[in-house]
C-alpha cells in the first residue's frame, strides 16, 4: 500500500507556479493511497507537454513516452502484464490532436487501463497555441485573429464510443479529482478521466475563476452513472453551467479477456524458447 510521502520524488518541479498540474499531481497521490494501490504495481506512462513531466514527480514505474502515443504503451504495457495497475497522463493536444486515434480505439477495446487527460484547452510546453479543445475565437500565437474552428468534444466522442467509465474533474478541486481518480483504480475497463486543467501562463481565457463560476457536480444533482443517454445528454451541457464527476460507468469485458494469445499467463511470466535464428539470418543476407 502506498504511503504519500513515499510517492514523492527527488526530481525539481518546473511546472509554472499556480499551474493546474499541481491539482492532478497531489490528487494523483492521494487516489494511489486511498485506493491502497501498492506503489511497485504502478505503471505511469506520459506524453510529450508540461503535463508529461509527472512521471518525474511521482514515485512509481514511469515511462515518458513520445507526443501523441501515450496509449499505445500503455496498452502494451498492460497486455504484457495485467498485473501491473496502468496509468496514461496525456495532454489535450497529446491525446485529442496528435494521439486522437488511439484514444477512439483504446475506448472502444475497452483496454483495463487509466487515463487522465490534462485539458488546459491550450499547448502548454510549446507556449500556446490552439488545440483540439481550444474555444472558437480564442486568440493564441497560432491564431492572432481567434481560433474559428469548433472544439471538439472528447466527453461526447467517449460514450458514443461506449466507452465504460467516462469522467471529468478539475485540477481546482482535487478532493473531488481524488474521488474519481480512486474510482477509476478500481474500476476493470478503461477509465477516462478528462481534466480541467487551467494554465496560468497562456490560457487567459479558461483560468481558475472561469471554471469556478461554471462548474457543478453530477452526483450532486441525482444524476444516474447507469443511464448512457443521459451522460450523452450532459456531455453537450457547456456554458454558464458545466458539469463534471462520472458521466457513465459499465462493466463490459476488457481487451484482453478477448485476446486469445494473451488470455492464459501473462507474457511476462512466459520464459522464452531458446530458438536457433541463424539459417533466418543467413536467408536474408
Ligand atoms: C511528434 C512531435 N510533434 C510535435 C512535438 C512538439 N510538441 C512538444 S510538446 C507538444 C504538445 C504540448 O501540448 P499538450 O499536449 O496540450 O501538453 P501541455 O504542454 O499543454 O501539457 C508538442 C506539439 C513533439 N515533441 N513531437
Ligand atoms: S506553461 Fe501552462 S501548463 Fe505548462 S507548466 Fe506553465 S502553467 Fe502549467
Amino acid at each position: 500500500m502506498a504511503a504519500l510521502e513515499d510517492l514523492t520524488t527527488p526530481a525539481k518541479n518546473t511546472w509554472c507556479p499556480g499551474c493546474g498540474n499541481f491539482g492532478i499531481l497531489s490528487a494523483f497521490k492521494s487516489a494511489l493511497v486511498e485506493s491502497k494501490t501498492r506503489r511497485e504495481q504502478v505503471v505511469i506512462v506520459s506524453g510529450i507537454g508540461c503535463h508529461g513531466k509527472i512521471s518525474d514527480y511521482v514515485n512509481v514505474n514511469t515511462f515518458h513516452g513520445i507526443h501523441g502515443r501515450v496509449l499505445p504503451v500503455a496498452t502494451g504495457i498492460k497486455l504484457a502484464n495485467p498485473d501491473l495497475t496502468v496509468v496514461g497522463f496525456s495532454g489535450d493536444a497529446d491525446c485529442y490532436d496528435e494521439g486522437w486515434d488511439h484514444f477512439c480505439h483504446a475506448i472502444r477495446r475497452n483496454v483495463d487501463l487509466t487515463l487522465v487527460v490534462h485539458n488546459n484547452m491550450i499547448l502548454g510546453l510549446t507556449t500556446g497555441q490552439t488545440t483540439a479543445t481550444s474555444q472558437i475565437g480564442f486568440k493564441t500565437k497560432s491564431t492572432p485573429y481567434g481560433s474559428i474552428t469548433l472544439p471538439l468534444n472528447p466527453i461526447a466522442h467517449a460514450l458514443i464510443s461506449n466507452g465504460t467509465f467516462v469522467a471529468r474533474g478539475f485540477a481546482g478541486d482535487p478532493k473531488h479529482l481524488t474521488g474519481l481518480m480512486a474510482e477509476a483504480l478500481k474500476h476493470r475497463g478503461f477509465n477516462y478521466i478528462d481534466v480541467f486543467q487551467p494554465c496560468v501562463t497562456f490560457n487567459y481565457l479558461n483560468t481558475y475563476e472561469w471554471f469556478r463560476q461554471r462548474v457543478y457536480k453530477l452526483e450532486e444533482t441525482g444524476h444516474d452513472s447507469g443511464d448512457r443517454q443521459k451522460a450523452l445528454e450532459k456531455s453537450f451541457e457547456w456554458g454558464d453551467r458545466i458539469p463534471i464527476g462520472i458521466f457513465y460507468k459499465k462493466e463490459r469485458p476488457t481487451y484482453r479477456d478477448n485476446l486469445p494469445h494473451v488470455k492464459g499467463i501473462p507474457l511476462t511470466r512466459i520464459q522464452p524458447e531458446e530458438t536457433d535464428i541463424s539459417e533466418l539470418i543467413e536467408s536474408l543476407k
